[in-house]
């Protein structure tokens, strides 16, 4: 009797492991491209970052300020609101917290504000205790134009949208303000293990 193969088994091979990937997602390999609008493309010489609003002093550093800060490596697994989902990817960036050193604030919340005009909103908590990064390279490369290069957000724990390409910059404040998707009806905080894709969920 030759063994027998339970296709089954052999269909799922490539499945998620277990509590890997939220509900309603499906797992890719491949890297899409979600932009609202075009990609910008802004000279290294003319690039910054600042921390602005309800702060002591605001901050600000040039590109070679900010890639002399110390980076890490983190391996996570991202989430799209559109559903796909993406496990064990590569970046390397600089810690939130290590930006927020020694920033005096009373801020709760805060809104990620980038090139092109587009902006996402959180709770300062959610930025802060290893939970957020500014990178500049994915596996190992830098980080392409079209995933936001030269420096985007990562925040891994939320949908992606929460995760802002060409991030220019942090803007903190007393209240919490809506940014691009969260007023054309995506859910204001977007925990993928909640399922909180729109207003309502
Ligand atoms: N500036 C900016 N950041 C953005 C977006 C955008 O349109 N503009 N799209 C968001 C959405 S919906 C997703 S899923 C991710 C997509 O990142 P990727 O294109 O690198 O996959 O970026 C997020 N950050
Ligand atoms: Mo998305």
């Amino acid at each position: 009797m030759p063994p027998i193969i339970s296709r089954g088994f052999r269909g799922r091979r490539d499945d998620a492991p277990s509590g890997r990937v939220p509900p309603g997602q499906y797992l890719t390999r491949d890297f899409p491209v979600l932009s609202a609008g075009p990609t910008p493309h802004r000279p290294l010489e003319l690039w910054d970052f600042s921390i602005v609003g309800e702060v002591d002093e605001p901050r600000r550093w040039t590109w070679e300020e900010f890639r002399a800060m110390p980076s890490e490596e983190v391996t996570v697994d991202i989430h799209c609101v559109t559903k796909w989902s993406k496990l064990d990817t590569v970046w390397q960036g600089v810690s939130v917290d290590t930006l927020l050193d020694g920033v005096e604030t009373a801020a709760e919340y805060v809104v990620q504000f980038s090139d092109g005009g587009y902006t996402t909103n959180l709770p300062l908590d959610d930025v802060t205790g290893g939970k957020a990064w500014v990178a500049f390279a994915y596996d190992g490369e830098p980080l392409e134009p079209e995933h936001g290069g030269p420096a985007r957000m990562l925040v891994p724990h939320l949908y992606f949208w929460k995760s802002a390409k060409w991030v220019r910059g942090l803007r903190l404040s007393a209240t919490d303000e809506p940014g691009f998707w969260e007023v054309n009806g995506y859910h204001n905080y977007g925990d993928p293990w909640q399922e909180q894709r729109y207003w309502g969920d």
